[in-house]
């Protein structure tokens, strides 16, 4: 490998925007990570984070070598041990697991930490497939959006986020893109600044998005179904509806027209807290631009009722027949464009018994703690439940459990690590090969090694080639090269927007763009081939079949809506553990009203303790207009760095919203007391 020089790469990160980089190399190591100019959407602009990411690769207290635990779980004493203790370790407890009590007793937990195909869910699977081991039901992102946007739309689909810049109307529903899609933002300054565009952004926290806005909304958390329904009332009654798209393209518009009559402006302020003007205002504006956009976030889908509200917002363009015009429409998320052959890169086919368990990750901390049979053995890589995953409470009692063999494979000692008795140091995305593709722009890409292993590192796909000898399996499958299982992987004839693309093609130029066409005039993938305003397949399902709105559940008798949401300068859990991420973001904080703030004695800066049934952590207050008054809102999944008490996650619910299994991370309800003063 070359030890000079710029090389093309791309974000391995778990984020919509998923740049093209230029890594800068002297002497063998990175100096320097840029964006690449001639990646077509990010056009070379990175956001923060990423650009320090030289001091992620090199941090002090990367992972070097495999470790054994020698104190008490949780304490975070290890001693070096080789790869083949490692392996010899983990593959002969598992066979002795697998004799007393079955493959299902092992669980595998991952998630997105590193992107790449192969790396996130291509040998993992084949390897948990073939062992037979319980399911992991993926479900802490976007699930619950994603099936409810299903049953609108069929599918991941949205438009070409290219086409944006001809919007003249955007609205950002739940979304801090600023700091979670950047290049989103920057399209909509853009549209902005070339046709006047107007940029909304409904939300619960006026972040940093919101403060870019023309027009920002504040509603109370889990209340969004209402006000798009109230939207929907306006447009019906004042005869704002495109009737030949409705008939052309949906089914169920007479039935939603009737069905919208009882969320009148009134019955939605109320639910909502957004004042009778400013919902007419709103229906009117979406009602008479035109391209108008949605960017549909990740927020209001983490509550009980998320679902139902990414299934009920996605039926607003249809309304408008904004989907027959370019930039109008939305965007929920655009995988299902980019869909690789899953079948041949994760060999389902390899696990034998198909009643196999599923547990869903969200129910972690119960799953280790109450299972029966028991979880004995948990393999975490690419992700950090200590920290990520609700009630955290019960997440780390369950990892305590003396007799649960747990192994975690990642680049730092996360808080999840320190419970391990085996840690195995990962490589980063840099050293690896994988295949990358957007959940949000079109463009699909490769990564190739532009730097050497870091020390005694190996990727996941590796690991799992590694264990797989260990354990005796003889299936080609766990010799493929990297390549080949791209190759794979790429194989897909069943998705049509992927013609042309290879691997040969990927090398040859890095990134590709898939062909992908506008979804109208056409087909979609939903019972009947339309938009569904009305849902029979809901119905089935026991959901109403028309849009509509369900209050969140009851989650204690506490003062405060609790919104514990991600930050400008970590990615999730990843950056809480370096030292330039740290100081660039400072301190969590807790954002609260300031009347709130003065009927109980809290003033700007103060520390403040937040419990609830659940647990407690301990934050500095932020007194002000940032939040609605009931409403208490704080950034980032912080560790708890000597003796801090910063794991917001130990005051989230592990209730299951209404679809998809999804999580419910801003549906709790807190307490709020002052510790001492700041003064
Ligand atoms: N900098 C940075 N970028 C990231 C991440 C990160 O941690 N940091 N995480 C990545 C990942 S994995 C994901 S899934 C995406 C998520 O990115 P987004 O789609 O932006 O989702 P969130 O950040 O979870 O929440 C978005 C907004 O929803 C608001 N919100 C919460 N409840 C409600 C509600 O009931 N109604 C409304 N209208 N708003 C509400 C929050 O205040 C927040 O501003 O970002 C990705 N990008
Ligand atoms: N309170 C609250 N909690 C949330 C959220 C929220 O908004 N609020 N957001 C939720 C969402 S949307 C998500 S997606 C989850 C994300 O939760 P996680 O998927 O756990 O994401 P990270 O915290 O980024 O942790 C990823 C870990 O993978 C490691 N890693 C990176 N690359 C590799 C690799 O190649 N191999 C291995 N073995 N390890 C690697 C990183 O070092 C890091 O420790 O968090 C959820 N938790
Ligand atoms: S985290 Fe997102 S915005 Fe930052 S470099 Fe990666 S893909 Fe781009
Ligand atoms: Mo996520």
């Amino acid at each position: 490998m070359e030890k000079q020089g710029v090389f093309k790469s791309v974000c391995p990160l778990d984020c919509p925007d998923q740049c093209g980089l230029l890594i800068h190399k002297v002497d063998g190591k990175v100096v320097k990570v840029d964006g690449d100019p001639d990646h077509p959407v990010t056009k070379g602009n990175i956001c923060n984070k990423v650009r320090h990411m030289a001091e992620r690769l090199y941090d002090e207290n990367r992972l070097k070598y495999p470790m054994k635990r020698v104190g008490p779980k949780g304490e975070g004493k290890f001693e070096r041990i080789s790869w083949d203790e490692a392996i010899t370790t983990i593959t002969s407890k598992w066979n002795s697991i697998i004799e007393t009590d079955g493959p299902e007793s092992i669980l595998p937990y991952s998630f997105y930490g590193n992107m790449g195909h192969l790396n996130a869910e291509g040998m993992d699977r084949r390897f948990f497939h073939r062992l037979g081991a319980s399911q992991l039901d993926r479900s802490i992102c976007s699930s619950a959006g994603s099936v409810g946007y299903r049953y609108t739309m069929g599918g991941g689909l949205g438009i070409d986020p290219e086409d944006t810049i001809h919007s003249k109307l955007i609205i950002f529903w739940g979304i801090n893109a600023a700091s979670t899609n950047m290049h989103q933002v920057a399209l909509a300054q853009k549209a902005r600044k070339q046709n006047g565009a107007k940029i909304i952004v409904i939300d619960v926290h006026k972040n940093q998005t919101g403060r870019l806005a023309d027009w920002f909304i504040p509603i109370l958390p889990g209340t969004d179904t209402a006000l798009a329904l109230g939207i929907m009332h306006i447009l019906f009654a004042e005869n704002r509806v495109d009737d030949s798209f409705l008939h052309q393209y949906t089914v169920g518009s007479e039935e939603l027209r009737e069905h919208v009559l009882q969320y009148d402006p009134i019955t939605v302020s109320t639910i909502t807290g957004v004042p009778v003007e400013d919902i007419y205002r709103l229906a009117r504006m979406y009602g008479s631009t035109s391209p108008s956009f949605i960017r549909i976030g990740n927020g209001p889908q983490h509550h009980d009722n998320g679902g139902m509200f990414v299934r009920t917002v996605s039926c607003l363009p249809a309304l408008t027949g904004q989907w027959l015009i370019k930039g109008g429409g939305a965007i929920k998320g655009n995988s299902g464009y980019l869909a690789l052959n899953t079948t041949k890169l994760q060999l389902p086919r390899l696990l034998k018994n198909k009643q196999t368990r599923v547990i869903n990750m969200n129910k972690i901390g119960e799953a280790l703690l109450t299972l029966d049979p028991p979880v004995k053995s948990l393999y975490v890589y690419s992700s950090n439940p200590a920290v990520v995953a609700p009630d955290g409470n019960k997440v780390r009692k369950g990892l305590e459990r003396e007799e649960l063999f747990v192994v975690v494979h990642d680049l730092f000692l996360t808080e999840t690590a320190k419970y391990a008795d085996i840690v195995l140091p990962a490589t980063s995305s840099f050293e690896n090969t994988d295949v990358y593709t957007s959940y949000w722009h079109h463009y699909i890409q490769i990564q190739q090694p532009v730097i050497d292993v870091y020390g005694e590192s190996k990727s996941n796909v590796d690991v799992f080639r590694l264990l797989a000898k260990g354990m005796g399996f003889e299936e080609a499958a766990f010799v493929d090269s990297d390549a080949e299982m791209i190759k794979q992987a790429l194989d897909q004839p069943a998705n049509p927007y992927l013609v042309g693309i290879n691997y040969e093609s990927l090398v040859e130029r890095q990134f590709l763009k898939a062909k992908v066409k506008p979804l109208f005039p056409g087909k979609l993938r939903t019972p009947s081939r339309k938009i569904e305003l009305y849902s029979k397949r809901m119905k089935a399902n026991g959901y109403p079949p028309l849009p509509t709105y369900i209050p969140l559940e009851n989650d204690g008798d506490h003062p405060y809506h609790f919104i514990p949401a991600p930050n400008h300068n970590f990615l999730n859990s990843t950056f809480s553990n370096n030292h330039k991420h740290i100081d660039l973001e400072k301190e969590p904080r807790l954002h609260m009203n300031s009347k709130d703030a003065e009927a109980s004695g809290i003033e700007d800066g103060d520390l403040v303790r937040v419990w609830n049934q659940r647990g407690e952590c301990v934050l500095k207050a932020k007194v002000g207009e940032n939040v609605l008054p009931g409403v208490v809102a704080t950034q980032g999944l912080w560790s708890d760095i000597e003796g801090t008490k910063q794991l917001v996650n130990n005051l989230t619910p592990d209730r299951i919203a209404d679809m998809g299994g999804g999580a419910t991370f801003f549906s709790g309800r807190v307490s709020v007391n002052k510790i001492y003063s700041h003064a």
